[in-house]
C-alpha cells in the first residue's frame, strides 16, 4: 500500500513539468530529487579533425539526443554546440570561439533536437562545473579474439588529455573518469547513468563513438536541419547567379570539382592526380555528361599558384574556370569556415559534381547535392590517381 502511494506522489510531482527522466523507484527513497532541473551534454573532439567530420560527430550526438527524446525519455537534457576554436585547418580564425549560428541556421537545429550554444548556458551562470568529464579512449585492440564487439568500461590507464574547454576559463571540472569505449553512441546514456544526479556531463573525443545507423532516415532526418545560415546561402546564390550565370537550385550549366590537396596530395600521392591529371579526369566527365558545359568551378584548398596550374590546364581544354576570391571584408565576415561553407554551396548546385576520395569536405557536398534533389550519377564521383586501382567512391543515397 504504502509502495503504490509513494507512486501516485512521484506521478503527479512529475507531471507538470514534463521534463524529466527520473523514473521514481518506490523501494528507494530517491522521489525527492530535483526533477525540474535541465541536464546538459558537452562534448568535444580530437584538436586535428577538421569542420566537416566536426559535422558527422555533432550528428551522432544529435541523434543519440533526439532518439531518446523520441521514446519519451531524457526530455529534460540538451545537447551544448561545441563552439568552433582553433581548428587546425583554420590559419585565420586561430582566436575566439565561433558559434555555430556564425555558420548554421540554429533555428533548424533546434527544430530537430534540444541543442544550445555555449554561450546560452553562461547567459544563467559566471562560471561552470562540469560534473563529470568521461575522457573516451579506443581499446588498445578493437578487434579481440578477431571480433569488433560493441563494449566500454572505466579505464584502468588514462592517455593523455589536453582539456582547453574551447578557450574559455570558467570552466572547470569536478570529476575526470576515462572510459575505454568501442561502438554505438547510445552506449554513453549507460556511461552516464553512472552518476544518476550529474548535470553536467562532458565527453573528450567524441569522434570514438560511431552513428548507433548510418545512412538511415534517421541519419538524414537530422542531416536535413544542417541547413547553412542565411548570410552564408545569400553570397553562395548571389556568386552563382552574377558568375555561373545560373538562377536555379538544380544549375544545368557548370560543373564543380572538390579538388583537396594540401595533406591529401602530400600524403596520399597514390590516391590523387596530378595537376594535368585532373583537367583531363574533368574534360572526360565533361565529353561524357553534357559537351556543352564549359564552366568549370573549383573549391580547393591548394595554394593560389597551384590553383592556376590547373586553370591553365583547364584553360588549354577549352573551358573556363571559376573560384570564389574573397574580399577582406569577407574574411572578416565569414572566416575560414564561412568561406569554405562557401565553396561548398556552389559545388553542391552544379549540373555535375567530381570530389575527392575519403574527403569529408566532399561527403557533405554529396550530402547537400542528395538534398537538393540531384540525380545520383551526378553526384557520387571521385578524381582517380592518374595511374593504379581508383575504388568507386561509396554511394549514401538519401532516404526520405
Ligand atoms: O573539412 P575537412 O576536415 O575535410 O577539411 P577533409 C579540412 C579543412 O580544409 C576544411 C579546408 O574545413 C577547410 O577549412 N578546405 C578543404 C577547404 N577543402 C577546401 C576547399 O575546397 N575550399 C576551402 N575554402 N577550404 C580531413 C582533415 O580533411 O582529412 C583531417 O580534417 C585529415 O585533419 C583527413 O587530414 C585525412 O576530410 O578533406
Amino acid at each position: 500500500m504504502r509502495s503504490v502511494f509513494t507512486i501516485i506522489i512521484c506521478v503527479l510531482l512529475q507531471t507538470p513539468t514534463l521534463n524529466s527522466d527520473i523514473y521514481c523507484d518506490s523501494e528507494n527513497e530517491t522521489c525527492t530529487r530535483d526533477i525540474s532541473g535541465e541536464k546538459f551534454i558537452f562534448y568535444d573532439v580530437n584538436p586535428p579533425e577538421g569542420f566537416n567530420l566536426r559535422r558527422d560527430v555533432y550528428m551522432r550526438f544529435a541523434i543519440m539526443l533526439a532518439e531518446a527524446k523520441r521514446n519519451g525519455r531524457k526530455r529534460n537534457w540538451h545537447l551544448v554546440l561545441p563552439p568552433w576554436h582553433n581548428l587546425y585547418h583554420w590559419k585565420n580564425d586561430k582566436s575566439d570561439p565561433i558559434p555555430w549560428s556564425s555558420f548554421f541556421d540554429t533555428v533548424l537545429l533546434k527544430s530537430y533536437t534540444s541543442v544550445v550554444e555555449l554561450h546560452e548556458v553562461f547567459s544563467n551562470i559566471q562560471e561552470l562545473k562540469i560534473d563529470r568529464l568521461y575522457v573516451l579512449q579506443n581499446y588498445p585492440n578493437a578487434f579481440e579474439n578477431g571480433d569488433f564487439t560493441e563494449k566500454w568500461k572505466v579505464a584502468d590507464t588514462c592517455n593523455n588529455y589536453e582539456r582547453s574547454f574551447w578557450g574559455y576559463k570558467n570552466i572547470s571540472v569536478k570529476e575526470e573518469i576515462c572510459i575505454n569505449f568501442q561502438g554505438k553512441i547510445s552506449q554513453l546514456w549507460d556511461v552516464i547513468a553512472l552518476h544518476p544526479a550529474d548535470k553536467h556531463v562532458m565527453f573528450s573525443h567524441g569522434e570514438i563513438p560511431l552513428h548507433d545507423t548510418y545512412g538511415t532516415k534517421t541519419y538524414w532526418d537530422c542531416r536535413r536541419s544542417m541547413v547553412f545560415n542565411k548570410q552564408l546561402i545569400e553570397k553562395s546564390e548571389q556568386y552563382i547567379s552574377k558568375y555561373l550565370n545560373c538562377h536555379t537550385k538544380l544549375c544545368s550549366n557548370y560543373l564543380s570539382v572538390h579538388w583537396r590537396r594540401q595533406d591529401f596530395a602530400q600524403y596520399r600521392k597514390n590516391k590523387v592526380p596530378s595537376i594535368a591529371g585532373t583537367a583531363r579526369q574533368i574534360d572526360k566527365a565533361i565529353k561524357n555528361f553534357n559537351s556543352y558545359i564549359y564552366k568549370v568551378y573549383v573549391a580547393t584548398d591548394a595554394p593560389f599558384s597551384v590553383l592556376r596550374q590547373l586553370e591553365t590546364e583547364l584553360t588549354y581544354y577549352g573551358y573556363t574556370v571559376f573560384y570564389y576570391l574573397p574580399s577582406d571584408d569577407d574574411i572578416e565576415t565569414f572566416k575560414d569556415g564561412g568561406l569554405a561553407i562557401i565553396d561548398q554551396i556552389i559545388c553542391s548546385h552544379a549540373a555535375y559534381f567530381i570530389g575527392t576520395h575519403e574527403s569529408t569536405f566532399t561527403y557533405r557536398i554529396q550530402e547537400e547535392r542528395e538534398i537538393l534533389g540531384f540525380y545520383s550519377t551526378t553526384t557520387f564521383n571521385r578524381f582517380c590517381p592518374d595511374k593504379g586501382q581508383c575504388e568507386k567512391p561509396s554511394k549514401w543515397t538519401i532516404v526520405h
